[in-house]
């Protein structure tokens, strides 16, 4: 007899199998901006799963960056190589305006961002992280264009461009070896020549997408205050304007768990030239900054909904193909819940990410009032520090759908799980977005967003199939008011943003549910994702014993 070989899963059309994000949209987009955009965002749906596309993604991962630090003849030379089909996936989204389209003046007006974000959802988990320069050019731009000047004019367009030959990239070098997170001890001093020209020297211990032509950086002038208040912001080139190096040393790429097509590098910079983005002498850096930050942290949040989709579409894609004794996978009951709460977290990922990007839309058009940016200034780290954590226990869970051949680097799924893994590392952690997020609730963040969400949840009131997850927001939302009183409590930052995040969520579902009433699948996700509970439990009352010497012995300095 002849042996059993299984059919393998094949991802389909990445467009007209979401249902679930081809809903999203549309209720965000609404009717009209939903049917102009639907051509563009089906063709992206077709590249973005192409066994072309496909292809060139397994091929990037299996091709990493190589640092070339010297030339034949032993002069410094400094060069990252990448892989050409980790480029061409850029190009690929660089055409279709995943760089250009919020920047471009569309009939799609505020709603560009949301269209845009269709396209990224869909073309970011095939790019093999080509979408961390993406976001990274996207925050460079917006911050040069809010606080840049003229000079700032001809790099922003370069960012913003379609044209592949014309168009740039853009790294954020922030991070050095006293703090990521705390960026206050940063060391890189800037100095100005005798001709004005200011220098910088110091040393980055992490850049992403170091072999973008441009970066932004935070450097301490010299004279400037100690602490993140001295800090100013500059741009950066790798290369002068008369083609020569500029003076940034590559010290050694790193060797990460995963976004392994991605060139990140420890930099050196020995007096590079740079050049301040506004007055270096007014401080600010951080605040300048925030801008970018805040945007990458949307982008990680789309990421984080394209990556669990994709795992939601391997795991589909298996159980149609898959037997287990004589019964398709896709009937068994066991699996049929675990593949429904995976689609529950995916659309709760998508409808935060949305909502957020709505919110920015708004606001970089315009349009948004105080309420929205409120929201939007809070929104931001809640959904950023939710949709990461979701996102890695979904792709886990999608991977194990798939079983032992899921477990193996040419199905492609490990590279999936492994780029999940840095969505809550990179753009700030967990904890510091959930203290970021007490930044924001002191300025009122909280309150828009829990009074947003009783409004949200009230588009349902009175349908029957929506009563509990209606009752849910309410009770959540009490909940969190007096726990938000205590807002100031670290300890609990956590678990107050980890709430927000679900009943926003279950709000937002709520209210989408509502709009569909003549498809009762939205009311069944907003309905399950009230049952699974909104609230998380606050921090452990008894934090003694992690550190107790008698469990175990203070840790030795490391050797290496
Ligand atoms: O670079 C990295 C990887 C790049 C790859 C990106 C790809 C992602 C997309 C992928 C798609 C798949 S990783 C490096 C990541 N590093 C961080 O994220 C830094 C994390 N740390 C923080 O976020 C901290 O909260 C800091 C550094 C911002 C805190 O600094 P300070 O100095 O302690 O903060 P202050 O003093 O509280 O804030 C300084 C000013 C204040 O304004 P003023 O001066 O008016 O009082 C704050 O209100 O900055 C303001 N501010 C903000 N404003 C601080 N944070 C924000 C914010 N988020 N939004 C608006």
């Amino acid at each position: 007899m002849a042996q059993f070989l299984q059919q393998p899963p094949e991802l389909s059309d990445a467009w007209h199998s979401d249902l679930i994000l081809r809903q999203a949209l549309h209720h965000f987009l609404g009717d009209d901006v939903f049917g102009a955009a639907e051509a563009e965002l089906a063709a992206m749906g077709r590249t973005a799963t192409s066994r072309e596309i496909l292809d060139l993604a397994a091929r990037a991962e299996l091709e990493p960056p190589v640092h070339i630090p010297y030339g034949t003849w032993g002069h410094r030379r400094d060069e990252i190589r990448v892989s050409d089909a980790y480029l061409h996936l850029g190009r690929i989204g660089v055409q279709a305006g995943i760089t250009s389209l919020p920047y471009e003046s569309t009939a799609y007006r505020e709603k560009a961002r949301i269209v845009w974000a269709g396209l990224l959802a869909l073309w970011g988990p095939s790019s093999a992280l080509y979408s961390c320069p993406v976001a990274m050019t996207d925050g460079a731009a917006r911050t040069l264009l809010q606080y840049g000047g003229e000079e700032d004019v001809e790099v922003s367009a370069r960012l913003t461009s379609r044209d592949p030959e014309f168009a740039w990239s853009s790294g954020q070098w922030m991070t050095e070896t006293a703090g990521g997170s705390d960026l206050s001890g940063t060391e890189t001093l800037a100095a100005r020549d005798h001709d004005g020209a200011w220098r910088l020297s110091g040393t980055k211990w992490f850049t992403s997408a170091t072999t973008s032509e441009v970066a932004l950086t935070l450097a301490r002038p010299e004279g400037s205050e100690a602490g993140s208040r001295g800090l100013a912001l500059f741009r950066i080139h790798r290369l002068n304007s008369n083609g020569t190096p500029n003076r940034i040393i590559v010290r050694r790429l790193k060797d990460k768990l995963g976004t392994r097509a991605l060139p990140t590098a420890e930099l050196e910079l020995q007096g590079a030239i740079a050049y301040p983005v506004g007055d270096p002498f007014a401080g600010g850096g951080i605040k300048k900054i925030a801008t970018m930050l805040n945007i990458t942290r949307i982008h990680n949040s789309l990421g984080a909904a394209g990556n669990l989709g994709r795992g939601l579409a391997w795991a589909r894609a298996f159980a149609r193909v898959r037997e287990a004794g004589g019964t398709s996978l896709a009937e068994l009951p066991a699996h049929r819940a675990t593949l429904t709460d995976l689609a529950v977290d995916y659309a709760a990922t998508l409808m935060l990410s949305l909502r957020c990007v709505q919110l920015f839309g708004r606001v970089e058009y315009g349009v948004a009032d105080a309420n929205e940016v409120s929201l939007l200034r809070g929104l931001t780290p809640v959904t950023k520090l939710a949709t990461a954590r979701w996102a890695i226990a979904g792709v886990t869970e999608a991977m194990e759908c798939v079983g032992g051949v899921g477990y193996c680097e040419d199905s492609t799924i490990p590279a999936l799980v492994r780029n999940t893994h840095v969505l809550p590392i990179w753009e700030g952690t967990t904890n510091v977005l959930a203290l970021d997020f007490l930044r924001a609730a002191t300025s009122g963040a909280l309150e828009s967003l829990l009074d947003d969400a009783v409004e949200l949840a009230a588009a349902a009131m009175g349908l029957d199939r929506l009563k509990a997850a209606v009752a849910a927001v309410e009770d959540a939302v009490v909940r969190l008011r007096s726990a938000g009183g205590e807002a100031s409590d670290q300890a609990s930052a956590r678990s107050l943003a980890m709430g927000v995040a679900k009943t926003y969520a279950c709000a937002l579902m709520c209210s989408q549910a509502a709009n569909f009433s003549d498809d009762s699948r939205p009311a069944a996700i907003a309905a399950r994702w009230a049952q699974r509970g909104l609230l998380s439990p606050g921090p452990p009352p008894d934090t003694s014993f992690v550190f107790d010497e008698s469990w175990h012995p203070p840790e030795r300095a490391p050797t290496g």
